[in-house]
C-alpha cells in the first residue's frame, strides 16, 4: 500500500496553504464544520471562512451535505435566527460562519455525525461557481474547529 499512498500525498494540490482549505479560482473555504449530533436528533450546524480574493462580490446562494435533506443560510442578529437567500462577500473580503453569527443549518440528516467524521459538501457562488469542500466533524459543543492544522 506504501507506494498508493505516496503517490495520492503527491497529487495534492501543492498551492493550497492548508489540507483543510479548499480553493477555487479566487475563492478559499477555510476549516469547514460540523458539529456532532446529539442523541436521536438529525440536525446540526456548519461553520467556515469564505475568503474572496477576487475583484468581484461573490455570493454564496447554496449548499449541498452529502446526507443532508436541507441546508439554510442563517443569521444570528440580537439573538434572533434569521434564514437569508444569499449572503454576499465582497471583493478582497471574508465572511465567518461561527457560532453565535453566521451558520448553516443543516438537516435532517440521514446519519448521525460522530467527531471524526468527514462529509463531502458543495458551495454554489455566483459568479464563481461551485466550491467543492469536506466538513470535518467536531463534538457537539465545540466552538471551532480545533483541527488547525
Ligand atoms: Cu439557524
Amino acid at each position: 500500500m506504501r507506494p498508493l499512498i505516496t503517490l495520492l500525498l503527491c497529487l495534492l494540490p501543492l498551492s493550497t496553504a492548508s489540507a483543510r482549505d479548499f480553493t477555487q479560482g479566487s475563492l478559499t473555504v477555510e476549516q469547514p464544520w460540523l458539529r456532532a449530533t446529539i442523541g436521536t436528533l438529525r440536525n446540526t450546524a456548519g461553520y467556515m471562512t469564505v475568503v474572496n480574493g477576487g475583484d468581484t462580490p461573490q455570493r454564496l446562494t447554496a449548499v449541498d451535505i452529502a446526507g443532508a435533506e436541507k441546508v439554510e443560510l442563517h443569521e444570528t442578529r440580537d439573538g434572533m435566527m434569521m434564514m437569508v437567500e444569499a449572503v454576499e462577500i465582497p471583493p478582497g473580503g471574508s465572511l465567518t460562519f461561527a457560532p453565535g453569527g453566521w451558520h448553516l443549518m443543516v438537516g435532517p440528516l440521514t446519519d448521525a455525525l460522530s467527531e471524526g467524521d468527514e462529509v463531502e459538501g458543495l458551495l454554489v457562488f455566483e459568479p464563481a461557481g461551485e466550491v467543492a469542500v469536506r466538513f470535518i466533524v467536531e463534538a457537539a459543543n465545540a466552538t471551532e474547529s480545533k483541527d488547525k492544522d
